[in-house]
């Protein structure tokens, strides 16, 4: 692994908050493309962090500073994700779902749809149904975009859902979901438009959602399960 990258990926591994902006002004220096930082030196970096945890060799504190390292570099990166000049293609609502905290990837999400020339609403986290139907009365987007990182959480997608269905606002949007226990599979069933299973994949789809028509979005769940 190209040097930069690695110090970059044990500067997420150790929470180093002051190395970290540092390395990725150098690596973006060196010529290295914002996502190649991002999938070749935080990612592996946060995706290390997390089997220590699973195991119970590191704990919530030092996760939370592997995360918070992770952001302050996600944030240098930020103005060049996507492709800067892209032409403005709508609003998304988004927000990681009700009993959830983590935004580390629904974040990376909202920075590769606003680099793909979305606008973005982020509702933030732990967001109740309630509030996902409250923001698309306010704001009448074309897309609601949902995240979760737990198996336990990832069924209040549904949920939303649902409440988007009581609404009677179920045909004015679409609806996309991911994060890492999230299949396509698992959208289908809930009734989702789309699912994708990284960022980068999640502005494609966000694309693709907006300029096809609700079959072209429903092939896009039944594409990615048959994989
Ligand atoms: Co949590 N945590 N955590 N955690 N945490 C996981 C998810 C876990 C897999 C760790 C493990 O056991 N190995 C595990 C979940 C097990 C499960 O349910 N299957 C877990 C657990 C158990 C917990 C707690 C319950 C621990 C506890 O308290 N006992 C607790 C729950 C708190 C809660 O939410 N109620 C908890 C807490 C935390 C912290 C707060 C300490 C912290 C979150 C900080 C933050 O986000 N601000 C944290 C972290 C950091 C992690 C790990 C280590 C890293 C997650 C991450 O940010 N990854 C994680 C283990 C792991 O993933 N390796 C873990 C980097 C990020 C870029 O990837 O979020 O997957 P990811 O996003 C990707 C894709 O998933 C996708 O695109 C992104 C980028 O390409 N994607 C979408 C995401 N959203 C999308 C939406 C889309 C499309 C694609 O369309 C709308």
């Amino acid at each position: 692994m190209d040097n930069v990258l690695s110090e970059i990926k044990t500067a997420v591994i150790s929470g180093d908050l002051n190395a970290i902006v540092a390395l990725t002004e150098r690596a973006l220096d060196e010529g290295l493309e914002a996502g190649e930082i991002l999938s070749s030196g935080l990612m592996p970096g946060m995706q290390h962090v997390g089997v220590e945890f699973k195991v119970g060799r590191v704990f919530v504190p030092e996760v939370l500073l592997s995360a918070r390292t992770m952001k302050m570099s996600m944030s240098s990166l930020q103005p060049y994700l996507g492709s800067g000049a892209a032409p403005e293609m709508g609003e998304v609502v988004i927000g990681t779902v009700k009993g959830d905290l983590h935004d580390i990837g629904k974040n990376l999400v909202r920075m590769m749809m606003e680099g793909a020339g979305f606008r973005v609403h982020d509702l933030g986290i732990d967001v109740s149904p309630q509030a996902f139907v409250g923001a698309l009365k306010d704001r009448q987007p074309g897309i609601v975009a949902m995240s979760a990182l737990l198996t336990t959480t990832m069924v209040f997608m549904e949920d939303v859902i649902n409440a988007i269905n009581e609404a009677g606002m179920r045909d004015r949007v679409r609806i996309m979901v991911g994060g890492a226990p999230v299949t396509a599979d698992f959208a289908a069933r809930i009734g989702a438009d789309g699912y994708a299973p990284n960022a980068a994949e999640a502005a494609d789809l966000a694309r693709e959602l907006i300029g096809g028509d609700a079959t072209t979005a429903r092939r896009e769940v039944r594409t990615s399960e048959s994989q």
